[in-house]
């Protein structure tokens, strides 16, 4: 049975959240963050808490959280909010939009999101509050780390394995048996085809302009 869901943060992250969750019919009783944009008619009619101790109001085994903080890199707040409720007792619900492809052979962990137009492959296991954002594809034999954000658009050949807190940017390309250690960002477009160390930041090969004389 599943339990009604309080959504931490209000912002787009949020938004694509709550929307999967209104598809699926799910029960959201409330929106938790210090300020949240009235207009947006996705979070019409849903109760709007301000304060992070609001959910302490409810008892741990009464409710589901669902992280809404979305992921930057080198910013831990994703991290952090998820640590200081599991601290507390809460437990934080799967996200799983309907029109992803899961391997039954694969395996998400508590709190995984997985977006719309995801793939994910046999063999692959996706961390505890780790982002698979939209259109993302996931191949065989993956590990990927908790608190990792595989943005929209990113593709992993098979047996890519990332450390916690790794970010891969929008649409790039990780090629078979790539090693990612952690707090590692890979800028949105890159191709990595080598392993790359924890706390690294990549970008993609800038062209450099050359005026040909
Ligand atoms: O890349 C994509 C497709 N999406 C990005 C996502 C993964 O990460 C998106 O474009 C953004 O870069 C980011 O989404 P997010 O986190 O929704 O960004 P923003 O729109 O800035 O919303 C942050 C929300 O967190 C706001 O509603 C803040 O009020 C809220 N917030 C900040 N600190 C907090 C706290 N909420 C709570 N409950 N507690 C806090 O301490």
């Amino acid at each position: 049975m599943n339990k009604p869901l309080l959504i931490i943060g209000a912002g787009g992250h949020a938004s694509v959240l709550v929307d999967i969750l209104r598809q699926q019919k799910r029960e959201v009783i409330g929106i938790v963050s210090p300020e949240i944009d009235a207009s947006k008619e996705i979070f019409q009619g849903i109760c709007h808490y301000s304060n992070d101790d609001d959910v302490l109001n409810f008892a741990t085994d009464s409710i589901m959280l669902v992280n809404g903080i979305g992921s930057l890199p080198k910013s831990n707040l994703r991290a952090k909010i998820y640590d200081k409720f599991i601290r507390l007792g809460y437990k934080f619900s799967q996200v799983i939009a309907s029109d992803v492809k899961i391997s039954d052979f694969s395996e998400l962990s508590d709190g995984a999101q997985v977006i719309h137009g995801v793939i994910i492959q046999v063999g692959t296991i996706i961390g505890a509050n780790t982002i698979v954002n939209t259109g993302a594809i996931i191949d065989h034999d993956c590990n990927i780390g908790m608190n990792n954000h595989i943005a929209p658009g990113v593709t992993l050949s098979g047996q890519v394995k990332t450390e916690e807190n790794v970010h891969i940017g929008t649409g790039a390309s990780v090629i078979q048996s790539v090693f990612i250690g952690k707090n590692s960002v890979i800028g949105a477009g890159c191709t990595i085809v080598k392993s790359v160390d924890e706390n690294v930041v990549c970008y993609p090969a800038r062209i450099t302009k050359k005026v040909i004389k």
